[in-house]
């Protein structure tokens, strides 16, 4: 914590003057400000490059500024001037650098020099390319491909992730895990249960018909900003925005529109919630299955009393299966049960819920507030009960939204980034290439952690991301990292995870999207898949930051050769010449979602891929979208305690980091300035607890498996949030969250409820 750290209440609006002015600080931080401002105006156009940061979908008619508070945030920190030069790792040990905070790491600036460790020495020393391949290839031949992992962050374009999962399979497993596992999986899992489809069902067009939103656990304002522009045009039509969670999100109450002269200059604010629920952390399931027991109730008055039905009883009939076992568990839950769980009164679920009955079409939309939960996977299916209960999906605005994190998170999946083999072509791949592809289930996130920990993971390659930092039980795996054989990093820039390494340790700078990538058949671009199953492509803007550089493809191409066995079939060298050919290569291997792609992409700029359910065409195993009946509502029963001294830790991401990557030490929109080493509480919580505002405290896992994990240097801020919750900044928390807590189904962390005590410190 600094000497500047404050913390007081924020009173301006999501976007307006405080969005401008932490631009501005962010492109002077990264010397950009001149040039940035350029480079931003192609952000998110058909001709520009795709953003870097959220994956929300880009419109077909753009604005002039298609780019957010956040969005330009991570242009600045990808074009930023800062280099990490040649000579920068013979001066900073491995040892210092440990001391070094996740920011100012980060903040050295680009990766410039492909490097190998010296462990005798201590520190990264320059490699050139060729040698880092072969030497990366001879370890990998040596072992056992189902000992070693490759992890992909989810920013990796279609291109560099369809020959990532093929490079795991032809070396021979699936051990394929990605940032998705620490995010959405829960969708992935729940939503094919529900509706026959891992994604979301909604388009942008959806929100132009919608007259309904649902809200769940998601942070508009700081993690989809360009999300606010639909739901102010939502919400001056009228449309009501129903919203779940437990703190006041400042994006969630009211907006003023950065880009809209007339709203900075007289300071016009919409009001975006029309109701919001402050319910209890992990108690959505309770909630939702108290709006779905008013509208039964309602249901039954209005039916009675000759008034138009609450529910829609002819989709229910025709399109879906298990309604009645939910219907008789939502009205056999008595309401003391639903409000003890949620945390909210009957009333007001009664009183939102006969708001939604009067709707024609309602979006519910989530974010890691549902997913990040023992119950992850129910929560969301509980989400689809609600949307069916009214047949809100498949037709025009209406349907379910997961709002997804990085930028190419979900399109990784559509080609092949994955454990399970169940949902990769493997006949085609084996057509397609001459191979037989792995059959066996490989490790997802939680299971590569396990694996780490025992040992019987040797190898680790990431493609991006910061896996060590955003995994849980941070000791147990920092002390188990180096046992590794072999650890390769691919990254733009340098981080936590690269101070861990195995026996042999490569780091391995690559180009970022926003830089131009000249091969040899000339400038190439590469594609994304928003959250909305749209995929366009992605132009590289800027000069890249170091000569020596090499693009994601001809990095996995590089080590890929040097592993595998030549192949006629397998043109590598020709892939990272041109990437059309590898967009031809993806269309062979999934022609329904990718035929004519180089056309399409071309020619339109963009096109959605097909899904079933927005037809009201259901491939689950009934052909009916299912209703999940709850298992139990009890949060999450792997670390129910009832121990009044026992707080649920929700760890949240600040307005102002990308994940692990933190851009500067403050929370705008919760008021906190200077620190991130907050924990906000309720007040009378403290007070029963005897913690005093400002006080310095530790925070220790309350579960009882042997373990004591523990963070230290908290300062109490009693804060706007229900009894029995606190929350905590992530990657920081992170030593907290066991690894065997995670949501069932899925495997995704329960990073939103981690039981704590809370310690007092000497100062
Ligand atoms: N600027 C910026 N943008 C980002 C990211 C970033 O770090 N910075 N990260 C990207 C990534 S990878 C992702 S996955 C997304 C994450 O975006 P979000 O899904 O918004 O994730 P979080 O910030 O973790 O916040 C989740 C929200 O859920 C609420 N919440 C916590 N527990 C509960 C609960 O039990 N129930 C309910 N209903 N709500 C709850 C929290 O108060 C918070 O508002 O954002 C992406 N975009
Ligand atoms: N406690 C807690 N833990 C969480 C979460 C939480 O809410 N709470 N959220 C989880 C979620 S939703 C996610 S998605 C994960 C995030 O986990 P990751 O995706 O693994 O982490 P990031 O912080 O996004 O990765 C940042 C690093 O990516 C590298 N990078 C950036 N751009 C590029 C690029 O273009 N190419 C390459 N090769 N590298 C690049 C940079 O070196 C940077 O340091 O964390 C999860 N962990
Ligand atoms: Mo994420």
């Amino acid at each position: 914590m600094t000497d500047k750290a404050r913390i007081a209440a924020y009173s301006g609006p999501a976007g307006g003057w405080g969005s401008l002015r932490s631009v501005e600080e962010r492109l002077l931080e990264e010397h950009r400000l001149a040039s940035g401002n350029a480079v931003l105006l192609r952000q998110n156009k058909p001709e520009g490059y795709s953003c870097v940061s959220c994956s929300w979908a880009k419109p077909a008619k753009p604005r002039a500024f298609e780019y957010c508070e956040n969005g330009a945030k991570a242009t600045a920190w990808e074009i930023t001037r800062k280099r990490v030069p040649r000579d920068f790792f013979a001066q900073h040990s491995i040892a210092e650098l440990r001391r070094w905070s996740d920011h100012d790491l980060e903040a050295a600036g680009r990766l410039l020099h492909p490097m190998r460790l010296d462990h005798a020495a201590g520190h990264w020393v320059p490699v050139a390319w060729e040698d880092a391949f072969r030497e990366i290839g001879r370890e990998l031949r040596a072992l056992d491909p189902r000992s070693t992992v490759f992890y992909a962050s989810g920013r990796a374009s279609l291109e560099t992730s369809y020959m990532w999962g093929l490079f795991a399979r032809l070396y021979g497993h699936n051990n394929l895990p990605d940032s998705s596992n620490m995010c959405h999986e829960s969708t992935s899992v729940g939503l094919p249960e529900s509706i026959g489809a891992p994604v979301g069902t909604v388009t942008l067009e959806d929100f132009a018909a919608t007259d309904c939103i649902l809200a769940f656990g998601q942070n508009v304002g700081s993690n989809s900003p360009r999300m606010l522009h639909p739901l102010q045009e939502a919400v001056r039509r009228g449309v009501p925005i129903l919203t779940f969670n437990p703190l006041r999100e400042r994006g969630w109450e009211r907006f003023t529109n950065p880009q809209s002269p007339r709203e900075m200059l007289t300071g016009a604010e919409t009001r975006i919630s029309a109701r919001y629920h402050q319910l209890r952390a992990g108690g959505d399931s309770a909630a939702i299955l108290g709006l779905c027991k008013a509208l039964l109730e309602g249901d039954a008055k209005a039916r009675a009393a000759g008034k138009p039905a609450w529910i829609d009883h002819a989709f229910i009939a025709e399109h879906t299966e298990g309604f009645d076992a939910f219907a008789a568990a939502a009205m056999g839950t008595p309401w003391e049960v639903l409000e003890a769980h949620s945390g909210l009164a009957r009333t007001a679920l009664a009183g939102t819920a006969a708001i939604y009955a009067r709707s024609r079409a309602a979006i519910g939309l989530y974010g890691m507030g549902l997913t990040q939960h023992r119950k992850g996977v129910e929560n969301v299916r509980m989400l689809v009960n609600l949307l069916l209960m009214r047949g809100n999906i498949g037709k025009p605005g209406a349907g379910v939204l997961p709002v997804r994190g990085h930028s190419n998170v979900q399109g990784q999946r559509t080609v092949g980034i994955t454990e399970k083999p169940k949902l990769v072509p493997l006949d085609t791949l084996a057509k397609q290439y001459g191979f037989t592809p792995p059959q066996e289930t490989g490790m997802n996130t939680v299971e590569a952690c396990e694996g780490i920990i025992d040992g019987r993971v040797r190898a680790f390659l990431g493609l991006g991301g910061n896996f060590l930092r955003a995994v849980p039980e941070t000791a147990a795996m920092e002390a188990a990292w180096p046992r590794l054989r072999l650890t390769v990093q691919v990254a733009t820039k340098l981080n936590r995870g690269h101070l861990f390494n195995g026996e042999v340790a490569f780091l391995l700078p690559c180009l970022g999207r926003i830089e131009r990538d000249e091969q040899a058949s000339g400038p190439q671009f590469v594609t994304c898949e928003d959250t909305m199953t749209k995929i366009h492509p992605s132009h590289g803007q800027v000069p890249p930051a170091g000569s020596r550089l090499r693009s994601e493809p001809a990095i996995v191409a590089g080590i890929a050769q040097a592993t595998l066995p030549p192949n006629p079939r397998l043109p590598w060298a020709e892939w990272v010449g041109d990437y059309s050919r590898v967009r031809d290569a993806i269309a062979a291997t999934y022609p329904e979602a990718f035929h004519d792609f180089n056309a399409r992409i071309t020619r339109e700029r963009g096109f959605h891929r097909p899904l079933p359910a927005r037809q009201r065409v259901w491939k689950t195993k009934s052909g009916k979208a299912s209703f999940l009946t709850p298992s139990t509502l009890e949060e999450d029963p792997d670390t129910a305690t009832t121990a009044p001294e026992v707080l649920q830790l929700v760890t949240l991401r600040s307005n102002d980091q990308f994940n692990t990557t933190i851009y500067g030490h403050g929370d705008r929109f919760r008021g906190v300035h200077g620190t991130r080493m907050v924990l906000f509480v309720n007040r009378a919580d403290a007070a029963r607890l005897g913690l005093a505002e400002g006080a310095t405290v530790a925070l220790e896992t309350a579960v009882e498996d042997g373990i004591c994990r523990r963070v230290e240097g908290f300062r109490v801020t009693a804060y706007d949030i229900p009894p029995g919750c606190c929350a905590a900044y992530y990657p920081e928390c992170n030593p907290l969250i066991p690894l065997w807590h995670h949501a069932e189904g899925s495997k995704v962390p329960a990073a939103k409820s981690v039981p704590v005590r809370i310690r007092p410190m000497s100062t």
